[in-house]
């Protein structure tokens, strides 16, 4: 059981209960509990297993007591009993846009409705609209909703599957009979999202390594059970394949299993090329090869392949980062030596997307800069809701003008600990691309992330006009998760990505990645025409939790995905050079 898991449940039973009608107090209890539990800085589980969770503010003693139910059994009484007051599928209908709790408990209660299929079907025979409420319009949408997510049906987010690679690659390391285990597949090239993990290990005698596999705590079913190759479903439903080889082919089942298929293509053409072929065991001379070439060069080189550079050097290539295997010209680039050296985590020396509780975020001021401290940041950037943004707690003027002195008051502070804090906001741009504060505070900020956060259904030539003319004002510094999407659940809004890259050139507007696992925006796909054009860019977490500031490390994968080398994310630079560059555009005119 991890603390993520332990959160769920909390999460999952205060949903259930506001299902049942029970007060909001009681819900509310439960989702604090699935916050504190998420948010909590050190081994939470633990402290639950060995009953001590007193005096953590906000978990009462019913709370405590489950969690230490969880933490001991991996399993609560009470949670099961509720479950199984609903259908089966209920809680898959929190997962579709646009469904809260109000509208499962009408649909549930007034149609039956207890899974995605019947929600699909109320939908379509016009029962849905029927209610209070509803109407056609949002009939509509669930449907947009259900059809955006099946056809992600399979798919993970980075934060989904991570903390499953982490543990299995523990489970694999340890075993006795194996010399080295790796994560291949999509997974390992940093992909947004995943269908399935694959697991690589060098093993002398692979069949003990592949019973403990298919027998390893969380297995839902066994999908294969071979010698050398078995596959798995979890309960989590994420497939996992394992693969055995020995450990002088492991370097050249690791470039074949990591894909992708197109990279592979290519590196297997070339081989081919140079009279060898290649597979997943290595090179063998090709059919037709003369026979005194091949006394000359002996029948296989695998046992020269020691690790994945040695594949390549084989091939006349430089190493290729994992992260580039998808065939958009690494191997040219390879084979002429111009592979970009790529940012790396320990580059960061800070970020500048980030929330406290003076908006919609978990940690004050205070604790985030100590987080941030902790990180051997040199700077934070500050940059809470502005006062459109209602839902989120947004910052009015006169909130925001005190932010701005109690920020100068900390750095007085700081200052000697080495951390610098940057007074900014997280600005809505507006409907007609206007922004949510006059120039004259925007110009009493360090620096502005401008954000569209609704009217989202703009034709694509209004949704670009209206983020271009937020770029055009000299205080906008960088532009917040450019096209709106969260993975597996709501698409891109329509926007010309070009038109804003240039927009972006031209202004001297620096484009963030937003590193939240559930955006990872703007996609890595478009981060080689922007850098061409000149476009700077900056690894923002996002964060709302001191937690939340480690999903720069999501950011950074995407950023080397897209063949960023440090020179071009801002935040790599020192403070003093940082300082300069929240300045460059302001200056220009
Ligand atoms: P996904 O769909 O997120 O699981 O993506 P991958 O890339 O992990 O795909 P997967 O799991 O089907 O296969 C893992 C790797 O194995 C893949 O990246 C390349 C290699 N591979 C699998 N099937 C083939 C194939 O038919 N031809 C070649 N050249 N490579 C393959
Ligand atoms: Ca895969
Ligand atoms: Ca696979
Ligand atoms: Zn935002």
């Amino acid at each position: 059981m991890t603390a993520d898991q332990m959160s769920e449940v909390l999460r999952n039973i205060a949903r259930l209960l506001e299902l049942k009608g029970e007060n909001t107090f009681k819900v509310r209890a439960y989702n604090t509990g699935a916050e504190i539990v998420e948010n909590f800085p050190g081994d939470i589980v633990s402290k639950a297993a060995a009953n001590e969770l007193e005096g953590i503010k906000g978990l009462g003693d019913a709370l405590q007591q489950k969690l230490h139910e969880l933490a001991t059994t991996g399993k609560l009484e009470f949670y099961d009993k509720l479950k199984a007051e609903f259908p089966e599928g209920i809680m898959e209908l929190f997962d579709v846009q646009g469904l809260g709790p109000k509208k499962i408990v009408a649909l549930h209660q007034q149609l039956g409705v207890g899974s995605i299929a019947d929600l699909k079907r109320v939908c379509e025979n016009g029962a849905a609209a029927k209610l209070p409420g509803f109407g056609e319009k949002t009939a509509q949408k669930l449907l947009e909703g259900i059809a955006f997510r099946q056809s992600h049906a399979h798919e993970f987010r980075q934060d989904q599957v991570a903390p499953i690679v982490a543990q299995m690659l523990a489970m694999l390391k340890e075993h006795p009979d194996v010399s080295r285990a790796e994560v291949a597949g999509s997974y390992r090239r940093a992909k947004e999202t995943v269908h399935d993990l694959d697991f690589l290990v060098a093993a002398k005698t692979p069949a003990a390594v592949m019973n403990e596999f298919v027998g390893m705590p969380g297995v839902k079913q066994v999908l294969g059970h071979g010698e050398t190759k078995s596959s798995v479903l979890l309960e989590s439903g994420v497939q996992c394949d394992l693969r055995a080889v020995k450990n002088d082919e492991f370097a050249a089942a690791l470039v074949y299993f990591t894909g992708s298929k197109e990279h592979n293509i290519v590196l297997r053409q070339r081989a081919l090329e140079r009279g060898w072929s290649l597979n997943e065991y290595g090179f063998t001379l090709s059919e037709g090869v003369a026979p005194s070439i091949k006394k000359q060069r002996g029948q296989a080189a695998s046992d020269t392949l020691n690790e994945e550079a040695d594949v390549y050097r084989f091939l006349d290539l430089d190493f290729i980062e994992p992260e580039l295997r998808e065939n958009t010209g690494e191997v040219a680039a390879a084979e002429s030596g111009t592979l970009p050296k790529l940012v790396e985590l320990s580059n960061l020396r800070g970020c500048f997307h980030n929330h406290t509780t003076a908006s919609d975020g978990k940690a004050t001021l205070r604790e985030m800069a100590e987080a941030a401290h902790e990180l051997g940041w040199q700077y934070l950037g500050i940059a809470d809701h502005s006062q459109s943004s209602v839902i989120a707690n947004g910052l009015d003027e006169k909130r925001l003008r005190a932010q701005i002195k109690e920020i100068r008051q900390l750095n007085e502070e700081f200052a000697d600990k080495g951390l610098r804090l940057f007074a900014g906001s997280e600005v809505d741009i507006l409907k007609d691309g206007s922004l949510d504060f006059d120039d004259g505070l925007l110009g009493e900020l360090d620096y502005v992330v401008a954000s569209v956060h609704n009217i989202f259904t703009l034709s694509e030539a209004e949704q670009t006009k209206r983020i271009i003319r937020a770029m055009e004002n000299p205080h906008v510094t960088m532009l917040g998760h450019v096209t709106g999407r969260l993975l597996l659940e709501r698409p891109a809004y329509a926007v010309n990505i070009p038109a804003i890259i240039k927009a972006a050139a031209e202004t001297g507007t620096i484009i963030e990645i937003n590193a939240n696992p559930w955006r990872l925006d703007l996609d890595w796909r478009w981060w080689k025409v922007a850098v061409e054009k000149g476009v700077k860019c900056s690894i923002n977490p996002d964060a709302h939790s001191t937690r939340g500031l480690q999903d720069v490390y999501y950011g950074v994968r995407i950023a080397r995905k897209g063949w960023l080398t440090k020179r071009d994310v801002v935040n790599c630079l020192p403070l003093v050079k940082m300082e300069e560059a929240l300045r460059t555009k302001r200056e220009r005119r």
